[in-house]
């Protein structure tokens, strides 16, 4: 029987070594191994042998059928590659097809004009300055020249939050910061968030964005004002849009001017954007009321300074056309995904 088991392995690896395709070494299993082969045959034979030689002759026949399983399983396996570089050959997977891109997101339509904002006055020598959105009535009033009663200081308009302490309504803390510690020559923006009691609707939110720019040194003169925000205004918005000083007044500048550019939606002829005026508020600026400096230590003798305060929501609403102010603090991916 040993003999004769040998003779059915030689066999079967001969038959799957010449096997034409899957269905052909289906069937070659079944004739070597499956319940109706001879080797099995065997098998069943068992139970006639005497009770001590069973397990030897059980041991030789299951060999013979491992072997033979080994031998299938070797053979399939190659198949599957087979198939498996058909169908590459047949182009049914192409790898030379890109991926599938990772989504990419794109940085919120304030920060993208925050940082264009701070890239044109660097390339006009300024520096960044930041401080606090948490001040105190010294930083944010006092030192500002603005006096106790003043209707800013109001509950109304201000959000105080105990043992004097505030949301800054201002970034102007953060240059009376920087006066406090440095001498000049001082040349600094300081964009920020700021805060205050308004009721919100599409041009007002209680919390909102501002770029203050201070320039104090020996000399420095309102044509510096003008020339500075000028350049600013062509930067940003191009060559063409004029802008203009009107009259104003704030307690810690003298003399003080609201700034006004042309419409950027209709050039000045008068549009809906400018509600027919031709020309859009973008912010207020002045010369240093010397009062500030000497509170700070620097001599008004001496030196000299503009100031003048934007905001960067509103420039980004002009820029990016954007009809309402709230649509930048909703954070609504439809809204923001625009701003690729
Ligand atoms: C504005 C308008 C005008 C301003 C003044 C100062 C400081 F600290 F020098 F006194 N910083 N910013 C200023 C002047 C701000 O915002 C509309």
């Amino acid at each position: 029987m040993k003999k004769r088991l040998d003779e059915i392995v030689e066999e079967a690896i001969t038959a799957l070594n010449t096997f034409e395709d899957h269905h052909d070494l289906m069937n070659l299993k079944s004739r070597f191994v499956g319940k109706k082969s001879e080797l099995m045959g065997f098998m069943k034979k068992l139970g006639s042998l005497p009770k001590e030689e069973r397990p030897i002759f059980g041991q030789t026949i299951n060999n013979a059928k491992n072997k033979i399983l080994d031998k299938f399983n070797e053979i399939e396996e190659k198949l599957k590659n087979l198939e498996y570089e058909k169908k590459i050959a047949s182009n049914k997977v192409d790898f030379s097809m890109p991926g599938r891109p990772p989504l990419r997101g794109n940085l919120h339509p304030l920060t993208q004009i925050w940082r264009e904002i701070e890239d044109i006055f660097i390339s006009m020598g300024f520096e960044v300055a930041e401080g606090f959105d948490i001040e105190d009535e010294f930083h944010n009033f006092d030192a500002l020249n603005t006096p106790k009663d003043h209707p800013s200081r109001n509950l109304a308009d201000t959000f105080y939050i105990g043992n004097d302490r505030l949301l800054r309504t201002q970034t102007s803390t953060v240059q009376i910061r920087v006066m406090e510690n440095f001498e000049p020559p001082i040349k600094i923006i300081s964009p920020g968030r700021c805060y205050r009691n308004d009721k919100p609707d599409a041009s007002h939110s209680p919390a909102f964005h501002q770029v203050e720019a201070l320039v104090v040194g020996e000399g420095v003169t309102f044509a510096d004002l003008r020339d500075t925000l000028n350049g600013f205004v062509v930067k940003m918005f191009g060559s063409k849009i004029r802008s203009r000083f009107r009259p104003h007044f704030f307690p810690f500048t003298e003399p003080s001017a609201e700034i006004d550019i042309a419409c950027v939606n209709c050039g000045g002829k008068g549009c809906n954007v400018c509600k027919h005026s031709g020309w859009l508020e973008m912010g207020g600026a002045g010369m240093v009321d010397p009062n500030v400096l000497d509170n700070l230590g620097i001599d008004s003798e001496k030196y000299t300074g503009f100031a003048f305060g934007l905001g960067i929501d509103r420039i980004t609403m002009l820029k990016y056309n954007i009809p309402d102010i709230r649509l930048l603090f909703e954070n609504d991916l439809r809204f923001l995904k625009q701003f690729k």
